[in-house]
């Protein structure tokens, strides 16, 4: 398993201004980066790939879909607006180098659903990814999706739910990410997530129940490596806290859950290694 760090652990947007984060994920002994591409306008693809290729770190990127670009929305402007913005995502992504692209790329993240979805935002929803799908696949980049929580999405908030999708989309680069914040408030048990999504699971957001440092909460972190250990995965996981407390996010983090980036990465890294290790997944 390769164990990265979420760049909102120390930064809530990205720019030049922040590509040293490069540099100390690498010292902090992370396996990979994730960078966030909700505003690509900040976004320097040449600059990040050399500092990339420079350190040696791998990376891989994520995004939610923001107001004005859903893709089960009723109405098809935003919906083609969503689908541009996540082949813009693709395409940044390819030109970085990252490993692999994922996030709540299937319908507007906090968008405040007075109904369940119908049978025809999920085929819409199906149908704009598989776009996205078709056109990341000529650059070899698979994608995949994060299931959260009822308060922010009304989409997919389990495994299960984003399995139906995946194969509603019926694409192989299409792959399942999971995050503990979410599981734990979501699923009946973090093993049977983690089962179902089996060997399309590509990546897991690693983060408290108050989504602070792993092992200082009541996740159920047994649960979830044991299980991990028994598929063997080999896939990406990062430490996601969000350490830079600032208005302009919809995490409702209020508070502060970890002193700082650093500590988030040095105190949940010696708990998710010796998770690890007991689990036999290396
Ligand atoms: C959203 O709650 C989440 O978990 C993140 O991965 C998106 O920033
Ligand atoms: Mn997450």
């Amino acid at each position: 398993m390769k164990l990265g760090i979420h760049a909102y652990a120390w930064c809530s947007q990205w720019s030049n201004d922040t590509l040293n984060l490069i540099n100390r994920a690498k010292d902090l002994g992370m396996d990979f980066i994730e960078l966030p591409l909700m505003s690509l306008d900040t976004f320097d693809v040449k600059a990040v790939r050399q500092r990339l290729l420079d350190v040696g770190l791998e990376c891989c990127t994520s995004t939610v879909l923001l107001e004005g670009m859903d893709l089960t929305s009723g109405d098809a402007e935003e919906r083609q607006r969503a689908v541009s913005y996540l082949k813009q995502c693709v395409e940044v992504s390819s030109g970085i180098g990252a490993k692999q692209f994922s996030g709540v790329i299937y319908s507007q993240h906090v968008k405040l659903a007075i109904k369940r979805p119908s049978e025809k935002e999920w085929q819409m929803a199906a149908d704009g990814l598989r776009e996205v799908a078709k056109y990341a696949q000529t650059l070899g980049l698979p994608i995949a999706l994060e299931p959260v929580n009822r308060y922010e999405t009304y989409l997919i908030n389990t495994s299960e739910q984003a399995m139906r999708l995946i194969d509603m989309i019926g694409m192989d680069n299409v792959g399942v990410h999971l995050d503990t914040y979410h599981m734990n408030i979501e699923e009946k048990r973090f093993s049977d997530a983690v089962k179902l999504a089996d060997s399309k699971l590509m990546h897991i957001h690693l983060c408290e129940n108050d989504r602070g440092i792993p092992g200082t909460g009541l996740v159920d972190w047994d649960d979830l490596f044991r299980t991990l250990g028994e598929i063997n995965y080999q896939g990406y996981a990062a430490l996601e806290s969000f350490v830079d407390i600032t208005d302009n996010m919809s995490t409702w983090v209020w508070r502060q859950l970890a002193p700082n980036g650093d500590t988030l990465i040095t105190e949940g890294k010696a708990f998710i290694r010796s998770m690890q290790e007991k689990y036999r997944l290396v």
